[in-house]
């Protein structure tokens, strides 16, 4: 194995392949700046990545109270020491010279330089006078899947207890709303059913829109390892890109999107036709088997081709492949989850595991994939639109309950209705029944879709916008008050990742300037509205991270997510530990459901359910009915048609996602040099037939419209679907010297100009991956290239005269096979 690598060329890595059945290598992998020897190191401090939903657990190397680098632990069970290319070269943007050090507040139109007393006093003199005149209806909070979970059970406990509201979300609707809902629909809570040991045991492993080459890279080198040892396992890919896994994989579906559901319910038809169908399972674990067979009765392959514009031969294939598999591991992503039948098409793929048996066994599971890296914790914790520990906002056993852990009236927590979507926080916004919007660890002015309407919505006078960040970003500069946050590095706290993974992430080294960590926002604003139980002693009670995550265990007792095994000393050291974690499992649980759904029956689950097609919610008399015993829950559903198709005016379809280098909006990967480089600048795939027929090439400069908006960028010409255009959602308008105002007349770069407003009905996730646009050439490319990266999904077509994408010198990031003898005994020394 080479002793070091440019990761920005070679984003894997060098294989360490193994056998199926046998414990993946560890291959540790570390980046220090240029001119630190191992040796200059003062101490490594334990942590994990935030940067995706992998939860490589790392250490810090730390010189005088500067990070200057990392290295992967090989005790983790997640990732074995290897490390990706954000989690090598993304900690540089910490010490970026454009942090907020300070907090501001606009006077006279500008946003100007405070201190923290003016600054939370302005939040809470809004907060009071707003509770006063207009009730807690008035005042949203919109947060994250990257802060951690201490922050956001604090969050929590003080907008649903101190302030009222049930006008709390994160981000995480955008990200997985669907992901939580589709396991309530099916296993009637949420919950990850398998882990990513599964990938050393299946022998069929199925990614359903899911591009976990570039946004899991490490999972992908454990795939690509067993790809290369004895007993490999085939891959099924569905995606209408060209992506890594596309490329390696058995048979690769690469269907029109928004067509899911027509080729989950072809599989199915094909499944259940064979008879590939473990009824012995299905008998003593699910309900609705029959209704599922129905639906899918005339699904045939020939049907869906039709539909999805794939060869009805090739999903006959998939689906032998799917139906032949002895351990098959299935994982979902955003092709599923941002399209308008997302909740539908992710409950499918849990139907193919109940149908088939392949659940709670090594190799058999299902991974409703997170995408944040402490979306989990927004989750579990309730600061998206669930109560805390997954307990159901309509069982008043379960409010009860929550009053209890909090000391406070049942009725102190807001549960007449269900907790309000992002998408719906921001109507409410528009209208005006919201005027305080709180936004931390997000940047809605680049994510959210049709920006032009979300910036108009952030400007409005009578809003008071609050937001809490490490930089000067988009939504920043449309805030009345900015709260400069510490982040990873410089604030501890515990993250869970999508596997059930908690790890523990310490601070490193303190935070620039004023900066603080987002648990002492929480916490100083809590303490000035001076929240109170109901005996009047404080709502919130403890003071720091550590006592923080008490106060959580005590709230997850009991509970699916029970962390009262875990502390902080047991998370040092070595490996982070799968929840639950109790009494019962003092080392964690690595996959559920080994005896069928555990957590299905109507007096405990999370959700009596909704209409997979309408969303309509179903009742407790119903789900009653329909689930007495508590069983997992195979829901049908038929296929609609995208709400928008191309037309002659938009012959497009468009998509929107992701490349390895840059994380969301780029605020931390646009600040790091290496990552920067590698994808410098949005641009637009296209495939060969539809530039060859437009007359189009690489490099040539054109705009992207749709009825929302427009944006420009350089065509790339790669090998994706015909008729689909894809557009990275990474650009924004201020992040780099490229990126120009909104205001200006040219149309910027940020792909959510174009996008819709639209979700999918059951989880509220927005639509990102479906929409109809134009492409119009502004000018050649006179011997120019995109700005697109030629190891990934956005591959040039084959003799394209584009330079490889490589990092150079300052890319080379060590990789060691064997475990550093130095590696244990705490993560601190
Ligand atoms: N490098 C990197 N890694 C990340 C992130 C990042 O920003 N950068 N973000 C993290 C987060 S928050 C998330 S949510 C995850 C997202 O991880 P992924 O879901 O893997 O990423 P995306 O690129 O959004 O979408 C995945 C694929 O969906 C395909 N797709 C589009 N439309 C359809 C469709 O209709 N059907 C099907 N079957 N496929 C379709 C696209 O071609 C794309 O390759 O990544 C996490 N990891
Ligand atoms: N078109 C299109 N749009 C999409 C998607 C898509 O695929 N296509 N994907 C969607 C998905 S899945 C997601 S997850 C969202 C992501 O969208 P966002 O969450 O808006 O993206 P980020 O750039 O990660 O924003 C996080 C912000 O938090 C700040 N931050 C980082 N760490 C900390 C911290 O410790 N404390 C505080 N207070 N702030 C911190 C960062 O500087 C950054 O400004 O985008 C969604 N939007
Ligand atoms: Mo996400």
């Amino acid at each position: 194995m080479e002793p070091s690598v440019d990761r920005i060329a070679h984003p894997w890595g060098s294989r360490t392949p193994y056998d199926r059945n046998e414990p993946w290598p560890t291959r540790v992998d570390a980046y220090l700046a240029e001119g630190i020897e191992p040796e200059k190191v003062d101490r490594w401090v334990q942590a994990a990545s935030i940067l995706h939903s992998d939860g490589d657990a790392m250490d810090i190397a730390v010189v005088g109270n500067r990070i200057v680098g990392v290295r992967g632990r090989a005790t983790d069970r997640v990732n074995r020491g290897r490390l990706g290319p954000k989690d090598l070269y993304g900690w540089q943007a910490n010490a970026a010279p454009d942090r907020l050090t300070r907090p501001l507040i606009r006077r006279d139109g500008h946003l100007v330089e405070c201190d923290w007393d003016d600054a939370m006093e302005r939040v809470v003199a809004r907060s009071k006078t707003l509770l006063n005149e207009r009730g807690p209806g008035s005042i949203g909070f919109y947060t994250s899947g990257q802060l951690f979970l201490e922050d956001y059970y604090t969050l929590a406990v003080l907008a649903r207890a101190g302030i009222g509201t049930s006008h709390l979300d994160g981000n995480t609707r955008l990200c997985t709303a669907t992901a939580g809902e589709a396991l309530k629909e099916s296993f009637g809570c949420d919950g990850q059913p398998g882990c990513y040991d599964d990938f050393d045991h299946a022998d069929v492993i199925a990614l359903f829109g899911h591009n976990i080459a570039e946004t899991q890279p490490v999972q992908w080198m454990r795939i690509l390892d067993r790809l290369e040892g004895a007993d490999a396992p085939r891959l099924v890919c569905v995606d209408p890109r060209p992506t890594r896994v596309a490329r390696r994989s058995a048979v690769h579906l690469a269907p029109r999107v928004g067509t899911n559901v027509a080729l989950m319910n072809a599989l199915l038809h094909e499944i259940i036709r064979a008879d590939r169908v473990d009824h012995d399972y299905v008998a003593a674990h699910a309900v609705g088997y029959e209704e599922l067979a129905e639906q899918v009765r005339n699904c045939s392959p020939e049907w869906a081709a039709g539909i999805c514009d794939v060869p009805a031969a090739r999903i006959a294939e998939a689906a032998e492949i799917l139906g032949d598999a002895d351990r098959l591991t299935s994982t979902v992503l955003q092709g599923f989850y941002q399209s308008h039948q997302a909740t539908a098409a992710a409950v499918q793929v849990n139907n193919l595991h109940l149908i088939r048996g392949m659940l709670g066994r090594p190799g058999a599971g299902v991974l409703q994939m997170n995408g944040q890296p402490t979306a989990e914790n927004t989750r579990e914790c309730g600061a998206d639109g669930d109560l805390p520990g997954f307990r159901n906002w309509e069982n008043e056993a379960h409010v009860a309950d929550l009053a209890k852990v909090w000391n406070v009236e049942p009725s102190a927590i807001p549960h007449y209705a269900p907790p309000t979507h992002a998408m719906q926080m921001f109507r409410y916004a528009e209208q005006g029944s919201i005027r305080m919007l709180w936004i931390s660890g997000t940047n809605p002015a680049v994510s959210l879709p049709e920006l032009s309407r979300i910036r108009s919505i952030l400007t409005q006078e009578r809003l008071f916008v609050v937001v809490q960040d490490l930089f000067l970003t988009e939504s920043a500069r449309l805030a009345d008050v900015v709260l400069p946050a510490a982040t990873w590095g410089e604030k501890t706290g515990t993250f869970t990742n999508a596997d059930r993974t908690v790890h523990l992430s310490e601070k490193a080294v303190d935070p620039p300037g004023e900066a603080r960590p987002d648990l002492d926002v929480f916490l100083d604003y809590a303490a000035r509205m001076d929240f109170r139980d109901k005996d009047d002693g404080p709502l919130v009670t403890w003071h720091d991270p550590e006592s923080a995550f008490d106060a959580w265990k005590r709230c997850s007792a009991g509970r699916p997510c029970d962390y009262t095994g875990i502390t902080y000393d047991k998370l040092r050291g070595g490996s982070g530990v799968q929840w639950p974690c109790n009494g019962e499992s003092p080392d964690g649980t690595e996959r559920l459901y080994r005896d069928g759904p555990a957590w299905a029956h109507p007096d405990i689950c999370e959700s009596y359910g909704k209409d997979l097609v309408t969303g309509a919610a179903d009742g407790v008399v119903e789900y009653r009915s329909l689930n007495p015993g508590g069983k997992a829950m195979i829901k049908a559903a038929e296929y609609l048609p995208p709400h928008e198709e191309p037309s002659p005016a938009y012959p497009f379809q468009l998509t929107t996602g992701r490349t390895i280098y840059h994380f969301h909006t780029r605020t931390k990967t646009g600040r790091a040099p290496q990552l920067d480089a590698a994808a410098p600048d949005v641009w637009v795939e296209i495939s060969g037939g539809d530039a060859e027929a437009r007359g189009l090439g690489e490099g040539d400069l054109v705009e992207v419209t749709t009825p929302r908006g427009a944006l420009r960028g350089r065509l790339r010409v790669t090998d994706i679907r015909p008729g689909l255009l894809f557009v990275p959602f990474h650009y924004g308008y201020w992040d780099t010297p490229g990126g120009h105002g909104p205001d200006d007349e040219t149309p910027g770069r940020a792909a959510n100009e174009a996008t819709v407003t639209d979700w999918d009905p059951v989880s509220k996730q927005p639509l990102f991956k479906t929409a109809a646009a134009a492409l119009t050439l502004l000018r050649h490319a006179e011997g120019a290239t995109a700005p697109a990266p030629t190891t990934t999904a956005s591959a040039p077509i084959r003799n394209a005269d584009v330079l490889a994408t490589a990092g150079g010198p300052g890319a080379y990031a060590s990789q060691v096979r064997d475990e550093p003898p130095d590696t244990e005994e705490g993560g601190t020394r």
